[in-house]
């Protein structure tokens, strides 16, 4: 248990302080949100009341303990709903002799949080690295599994490491774009600019969610060079063989070691070198990706750079097609080990991409379609489900039917918006717990939690209907810390709470760094944990109390499926984060948000 809980258990005089705590969001609350914080207790334990002191250790609150269902290994969950103090300041509570850590309630909770994020994204950078301050994976890349083009070399260096290994996939590497791009269009007040075009410190006028976003996009447009040649992956799990730093990584892809790694084109049908293959049947969820990214893309850099906006939006309109031509999807191509990402659905992605590329050409034939691919999925499919395959419905949360929504009729927006509605209500529907958390514990929870958060503030603000309010909360909640363990999922977020010291990282371990700004992985089902391969715990488990459920995390440098950071997920994280900064945060925008209106023809 960390020191600061410890110490805080001890002040409140508890009589077992290992067996209950109170739980909350570490990072803070804004004023008008709901504020419940969870008092888990791993053993039986009755409750009656909290109470919340200020500042000055003055009681300001005296309230009933709201008993709830049991949840993982808290045997009695209770909410403490402080929801009715508004005023900013520091508080604490305090219940059945337990003392949570520091409450802040502030205007600006959020500011900078989504700038945080971006500590992590520069991290990741292949191409020109300024944690390392070289060029990383300067090699890339030798096209395979490609009778045409196999043995070509493509200059594809650039873009993010996907996660603590190298490999790069344009299904994350294009969502994480597209989100910073649409987190940027709409909460531009959120993001400041204290770093340069290659992640260095010191301004350069571009605000630094745009210079990582560029980084994004020149990789992309790397990898789809011409209509004929979409790529879609750089490396293999080969990578995983050697534990290295980006700058000496010495992964052999039969070229030598740290040389050329290979490049996966889009080919329409299952792919794998080896033992294990996917199932790949078409080009339309990485095309559709593409499309989106480049036409967001070309509205944003119109004026800030109209040769790059034009190149953007030729090559959104090239990626639209391939995917009309070729539904179907390219997923990620397995190693030598069974795991890679296993999305099925890709209308969401054509979807987003016919919204994208209506809003920037206004050309209905786009609008139509967009409508047409959101009939065909208006759930995403995880929610409401038990479990998934790896990344089997990605993205998380599908941000075409709010760009419809931008640019639609009434009763157009209507039918977006019970979309969202029912994708919301079937994740409530089993969030009957202490925590309101109703996502499955599949692999990358943290993802589903945060993009849940997300489709629930955008529903609101599409709508103005706070039905799903104090679960939107309870997942932003979770992220930093309202969960069993008391950890926030952000490391370094906030800077002196509770959060992962020993993640599955080898630039952590190996540099002695804080990887600032990534969100883990997050707790899986300890069915998922026990069935992996070859992973264990390096060290004692510091939370084994709070991992005696069916859900568990551990703060470990061995375990890759709870603690190991992630891009697209942190990328994912910014939307929700910039829009928790910003004024606009608790109230329905009164007017169509700022952006690009499409001029119908
Ligand atoms: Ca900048
Ligand atoms: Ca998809």
């Amino acid at each position: 248990m960390p020191l600061i809980q410890i110490l805080a258990l001890l002040q409140a005089g508890a009589a077992s302080p290992a067996t209950a705590a109170i739980r909350i969001n570490q990072l803070g609350y804004l004023p008008d949100a709901p504020k419940i914080a969870v008092l888990c207790a791993l053993d039986r334990l009755e409750v009656t009341n909290f109470a919340v002191s200020d500042g000055s250790g003055r009681i300001v609150l005296r309230k009933p303990a709201i008993s709830a269902k049991a949840f993982g290994p808290c045997v009695s969950n209770y909410r403490l709903d402080f929801s009715s103090i508004g005023k900013t300041g520091d508080y604490r509570i305090t219940a059945a002799g337990v003392t949570s850590p520091l409450v802040r309630i502030r205007e600006n909770a959020y500011a900078g949080a989504a700038d945080t994020l971006l500590y992590y994204m520069r991290e990741q950078r292949s191409g020109y690295n300024p944690v390392f301050r070289t060029v990383v994976h300067t090699h890339d890349g030798i096209v395979v599994d490609d009778s045409a083009r196999a043995g070509k070399f493509v200059p594809v260096t650039g873009g993010w490491a996907d996660a603590s290994d190298y490999l790069q996939y344009v299904m994350t590497s294009a969502n994480a774009t597209y989100v910073m791009l649409m987190a940027y269009r709409d909460h531009p007040r959120s993001f400041a600019d204290h770093f340069d075009s290659r992640g260095l410190a010191g301004a350069n006028g571009v605000p630094d969610v745009l210079d990582e976003a560029r980084h994004g996009l020149e990789w992309l447009v790397r990898m789809f060079p011409s209509n004929g040649e979409m790529y879609n992956q750089l490396g293999d799990d080969r990578d995983h063989t050697y534990w290295d730093l980006p700058p000496s990584d010495s992964a052999d892809y039969g070229w030598g070691k740290g040389k050329e790694r290979p490049v996966y084109p889009c080919t329409g049908k299952p792919q794998g070198l080896f033992k294990y293959k996917n199932r790949s049947n078409g080009l339309a969820s990485t095309a559709g990706k593409y499309a989106s990214a480049f036409a967001l893309a070309a509205s944003i850099y119109e004026n800030r750079d109209p040769a790059f906006a034009i190149k953007l939006r030729e090559k959104a309109l090239s990626a639209y097609a391939i995917g009309k031509r070729s539904p179907g999807v390219c997923q990620g191509a397995p190693g030598r080990a069974p795991y890679y990402y296993e999305e099925d659905n890709w209308a969401d992605d054509m979807e987003l991409a016919a919204a994208e590329l209506y809003a920037l050409t206004g050309n209905r034939s786009y609008r139509r379609d967009a409508l047409q691919y959101a009939s065909r999925e208006p759930v995403t499919p995880w929610m409401g489900a038990d479990t998934a395959k790896h990344y089997q419905w990605y993205p998380w949360h599908n941000n075409g039917h709010h760009e419809i929504w931008r640019n639609a009729n009434s009763s157009e927006r209507k039918t977006v918006a019970g979309y969202y509605r029912k994708g919301l209500a079937a994740v409530v529907a089993r969030a009957d717990n202490g925590f309101r958390i109703g996502i499955p514990f599949i692999w990358c929870s943290n993802n589903l939690m945060a993009s849940f958060a997300t489709q629930a503030y955008l529903y609101r603000r599409m709508t103005g209907d706070n039905q799903f309010r104090e679960y939107e909360q309870a997942a932003l909640d979770w992220i930093f810390g309202t969960n069993p363990w008391g950890v926030s999922m952000v490391i370094g977020l906030p800077h002196d709470g509770v959060f992962a010291r020993d993640p599955h990282s080898v630039v952590a371990k190996e540099m002695h760094v804080e990887l600032t700004g990534a969100l883990l992985d997050g707790p899986v089902y300890s069915s998922i944990y026990r069935n992996l391969l070859g992973i264990s715990l390096h060290d004692p488990d510091e939370y084994a109390p709070f991992n005696t459920g069916f859900i568990v995390y551990h703060d470990d440098v061995g375990d890759y499926s709870t603690n190991e950071p992630i891009m697209d997920g942190t990328a994912n994280l910014s939307y929700l984060l910039a829009a928790m900064a910003d004024g606009r945060h608790g109230s329905r925008a009164t007017s169509a948000p700022t952006g690009r209106a499409a001029k119908p023809r």
